[in-house]
């Protein structure tokens, strides 16, 4: 590989973190050297932004992991590696601010898994998305098993990793594996507002939001609940919550738009 290429391109607008998969010839397909890009660009946003969107420059979101690369490891050099990915992907989905996903052409094995620890995900209409683990002899080591699973469900995961079955961006979205579709070309700039949207909230709701809904959503019911009490306990004590609340109470903070209105 040539270890001159960028692999991940870095934005800073306003509050919004901008982090581009930046490999178009290898349709950006994970190295072991770009995870650690990634992994970099994902520290950066969290200390300097208050959401993020990670997309894919080129046609195509992600082609998952490198294949040239794998193929040459041997066992423990993949555990390790599979490792470093969950390791990698956990600081998106349970860091400190919330990431949109924008996804062009394939998102397919390992692309899948990334978009999969993004809070949303956005398609455009040039979306698919695929799990060809079964065909290449491998298996989804990027947390797809319990995060895309959680998406759209075991059995369906288990149908395209069996099958091959490809689904179009409005397939996933009826299967909750994205949370918006736009027009095609249209996803950054869709993601980028949502993003935009995020920063905006009072940022320990936003850490919370990340950080203890996946959790309650491993707990028992009751777990849950009280756990729930405590988190929501705590964000009131901030110092946001007084002056939101204020700010609501004294007709300052904008109402909820009623969408029938
Ligand atoms: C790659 C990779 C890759 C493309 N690793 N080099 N992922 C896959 O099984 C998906 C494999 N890729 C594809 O099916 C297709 O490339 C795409 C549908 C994504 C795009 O097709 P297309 O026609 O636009 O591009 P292409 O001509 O297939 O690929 C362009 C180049 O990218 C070509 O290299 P070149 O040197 O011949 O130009 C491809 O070999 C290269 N390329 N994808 C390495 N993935 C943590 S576990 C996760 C497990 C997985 O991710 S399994 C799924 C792996």
């Amino acid at each position: 590989m040539d270890t001159t290429e960028t692999l991940v391109t870095y934005e800073r607008r306003g509050d919004v973190a901008l982090i581009g998969l930046d490999r178009p010839a290898k349709r950006n397909a994970i190295s072991d050297r770009f995870v650690e890009a990634i992994h970099d660009a994902v520290q950066r946003a969290q200390t300097e932004a208050r959401a993020g969107v990670i997309f894919g420059h080129g046609p195509h979101f992600c082609a998952g992991l490198d294949l040239a690369e794998h193929s040459e490891k041997p066992l423990f050099d993949a555990v390790k590696g599979s490792r470093r990915w969950h390791a990698v992907f956990d600081g998106i989905e349970r860091g400190t601010i919330p990431f949109v996903a924008a996804i062009t052409g394939a998102a397919v094995g390992g692309g899948f898994e990334l978009a999969a620890a993004a809070q949303i995900r956005v398609a455009d209409e040039t979306a698919f998305f695929a799990l060809p683990e079964g065909q290449r002899g491998i298996f989804v080591g990027g947390g797809g098993s319990v995060r895309i699973a959680r998406l759209i469900g075991p059995a369906r995961m288990g149908d395209m990793m069996l099958t091959g079955r490809v689904l179009k961006a409005a397939e996933a979205e009826a299967w909750g594996g994205v949370s918006y579709v736009v027009p095609e070309g249209a996803a950054l700039e869709k993601a980028v507002a949502l993003a935009e949207q995020m920063a905006t909230n009072a940022e320990f709701t936003n850490y919370a939001i990340i950080n203890a809904l996946p959790r309650i959503a491993d707990m028992s019911s009751e777990d849950g609940l009280f756990t729930e009490t405590m988190v929501a306990s705590l964000a009131t004590m901030t110092g946001d919550a007084k002056d939101r609340l204020r700010a609501f109470l004294e007709k300052r903070a904008a109402k909820v738009a009623n969408p029938n209105a």
